[in-house]
């Protein structure tokens, strides 16, 4: 696997040479495990320092701020008056059905989110919670969780980037599609970023060829699993499973779930928990 991201993003050598004034970036977080965040900061194709120092300002963020309560707060509701209409806005984790359930500085997440997504130039969902509602709307569904796009209003130009957690280069890509383009990149009918959606894992996956001839790995120890072979009987999702797993892989194209010999268990997909499959047992 290898990415090159400005060739992916249509970046020329004028256009990267040109870019002079940062993106400011407000990066709210609601019901999450932060995987997220700690995705996007491990990211090669730019490298997350790169970014964060050549082409975006990330203003706000409640997990990678160096500041911390009043301080980074304050800071929020002044970026939001200072750049209206230029900054992107990133909503990462679900949204809790009754406000009290999630609140920061005493303030709802909920009316936090619609306020900043009202002034932003493009919003970006980061991952399967704030897509689809994810692990936080699994059933029972305790806290009434629901995808971000469900507070916002029609119209709002809104990417969505499920995974969870979507990959570095995903979450990135998208973001600075908005930085040099100044809109959000191609979505498709589920408003995900075609560049990085458009395949399906099992599209790309190297054991296909396995999974063509009917040689199936059945157990995570037999003979079949040892060479390689596929992990559609272990309960695979690659083949419904729509991300960029096997065309851009993780950590800097290196690795991903199939090749360290785990089955997809769908994490980029709506239903996800819910509907995951293969060892961890899901329905
Ligand atoms: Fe976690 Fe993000 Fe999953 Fe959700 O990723 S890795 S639970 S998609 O909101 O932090
Ligand atoms: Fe498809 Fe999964 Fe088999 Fe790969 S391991 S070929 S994604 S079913
Ligand atoms: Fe998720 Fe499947 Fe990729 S589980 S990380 S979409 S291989």
């Amino acid at each position: 696997m290898t990415y090159n991201w400005l060739e992916t993003l249509q970046v020329s050598e004028e256009k990267l040479k040109s870019n002079a004034k940062k993106t400011p970036v407000l990066y709210i977080a609601a019901q999450d495990c932060t995987g997220c965040a700690m995705s996007l900061i491990v990211s090669n194709e730019p490298s997350a320092s790169s970014t964060l120092l050549d082409f975006i300002s990330l203003e706000y963020s409640d997990l990678l701020s160096t500041s911390s309560g009043f301080q980074v707060e304050g800071n929020k509701e002044a970026i939001i008056e200072k750049y209206k209409g230029e900054y992107i806005l990133c909503v990462e984790g679900s949204i809790a059905g009754c406000d009290d359930f999630l609140r920061i500085a005493g303030k709802s997440v909920k009316d936090d989110i619609i306020h900043a997504a009202k002034h932003a130039k493009a919003v970006v969902a980061v991952g399967s919670c704030s897509s689809w509602g994810g692990i936080a709307a699994a059933a029972p569904n305790p806290t009434g969780a629901v995808p971000v796009t469900e507070i916002l209003p029609e119209g709002t130009p809104i990417a969505l980037v499920p995974g969870c957690p979507p990959i570095a280069e995903v979450i990135l890509g998208t973001i600075l599609h908005v930085h040099f383009h100044g809109e959000l990149p191609e979505l498709d009918k589920k408003l995900r970023p075609k560049m990085f959606y458009s395949t399906s894992v099992h599209n790309s996956c190297p054991r296909k060829p396995f999974f063509l001839t009917k040689q199936f790995a059945e157990t995570y120890n037999d003979e079949g699993f040892k060479n390689g072979w596929c992990l559609f009987k272990l309960g695979c999702k690659g083949p419904t499973t729509f991300n960029a797993c096997e065309t851009i892989g993780w950590n800097g194209s290196i690795c991903s779930p199939i090749g360290s010999g785990n089955a997809c268990i769908g994490c980029s997909e709506k239903g996800f928990w819910d509907h995951r499959n293969g060892l961890s047992g899901g329905k």
